[in-house]
């Protein structure tokens, strides 16, 4: 079902506890996974084997882990991300996923009473993941479940449920972005989770903007100040004639006033993507100097292999 040909990196968002109370019974239904996951390597720990412990530890810590994952086609933007953004009326589900597979030989538990050396015990951790049902059930067709096809899925809300909260996003120089409402993010598209980058995405500036300066749609959806007010688009890319900050630079030029300024903001894109591709310039730590063109690979294979974001398909 819906799986063809866009790949998007999908930017793991770990929810910082406190958890909203449509999610705090994820914790319970994650404890009997820990439980689970105690049982069946207990055996390893008497082999006394340290890095089957050291795995163990990991498993048994990774077990409550909760993330919004939003989907992405510009994984080289994520030094700039700023906040997060749901929709407060569509409907979002938490569910198990495995990510980590170990596969150890089912002899070196039950020693020589198997003869059968073959078979092999699957261990999995067990992260949550938040996103639409839609896009939930295409990563269980991606391998991301335990089950092809099935969704297990822990707790059932809207985006208001999970509006204003926490989270620790990857790669941003700000250590807590927060949970915030954008009304043009579709249903159908992605995850329904999309990350904000105002600094290099016309969208992510204007919906920011709009929250900044109208404290009415910020009390509306329950947002305090100092989840919005703090929060500054950083300089991530230099593009000629744009500038470090090409969005706010095309979204001011427009005069764009808001999210809903569709046929500019469409505008606003054109003026800043493809020229951001093909003559952006990183100026972040690490890839100062670099074209865009070359590190958006590398920086989503980092991002894959450091446990903060998966590749999915739709
Ligand atoms: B992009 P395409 Cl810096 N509804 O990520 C609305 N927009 C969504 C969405 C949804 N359900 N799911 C993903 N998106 C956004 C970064 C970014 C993005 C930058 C610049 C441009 C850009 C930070 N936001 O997208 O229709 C996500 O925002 C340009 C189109 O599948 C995602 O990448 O092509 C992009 O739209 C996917 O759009």
């Amino acid at each position: 079902e819906g799986v063809g040909g866009q790949e998007y990196t999908l930017v793991k968002m770990k929810l910082l506890e406190p958890y909203p109370s449509k999610l705090r019974c994820t914790v319970v239904k994650c404890f009997k996974l820990k439980k689970n996951c105690f049982f069946y390597v207990l055996p390893f720990i008497f082999l006394q084997k340290h890095h089957l412990m050291i795995i163990w530890l990991c498993l048994f810590l990774a077990g409550q882990d909760i993330y919004l994952v939003a989907a992405t086609l510009r994984p080289e933007t994520m030094f700039g991300q700023t906040n997060c953004w749901i929709h407060p009326d569509i409907p979002y589900v938490a569910y198990k996923v495995r990510l980590l597979h170990v596969f150890l030989p089912y002899d070196a538990i039950m020693g020589c009473l198997c003869a059968n050396k073959k078979h092999y015990m699957l261990m999995q951790n067990g992260e949550v993941f938040v996103s639409t049902r839609r896009a939930a059930r295409n990563m269980s067709y991606q391998e991301m479940t335990a089950d092809q096809g099935k969704v297990d899925i822990v707790a059932q809300f809207t985006g208001q449920d999970i509006m204003g909260c926490p989270l620790s996003a990857p790669l941003t120089e700000y250590k807590v972005i927060y949970t915030l409402p954008m009304l043009t993010i579709k249903e159908d598209k992605g995850t329904g989770v999309v990350t904000s980058v105002p600094s290099d995405s016309p969208d992510d500036y204007a919906a920011l903007c709009d929250l900044k300066r109208k404290p009415p749609f910020r009390s509306k959806y329950r947002i305090k100040d100092e989840m919005v007010l703090p929060f500054e688009p950083v300089p991530i890319i230099e593009i000629p004639e744009l500038g470090s900050l090409a969005a706010v630079f095309a979204v001011e030029k427009l005069k764009i006033q808001s999210q809903n300024d569709k046929d500019k903001l469409a505008e606003a894109k054109e003026m800043v993507y493809l020229k951001g591709f093909y003559e952006g310039i990183l100026l972040v730590k690490g890839f100062e100097g670099q074209r865009v063109q070359d590190v958006k690979k590398t920086i989503q294979q980092q991002m894959v292999a450091d446990g903060g974001a998966v590749i999915y398909m739709e």
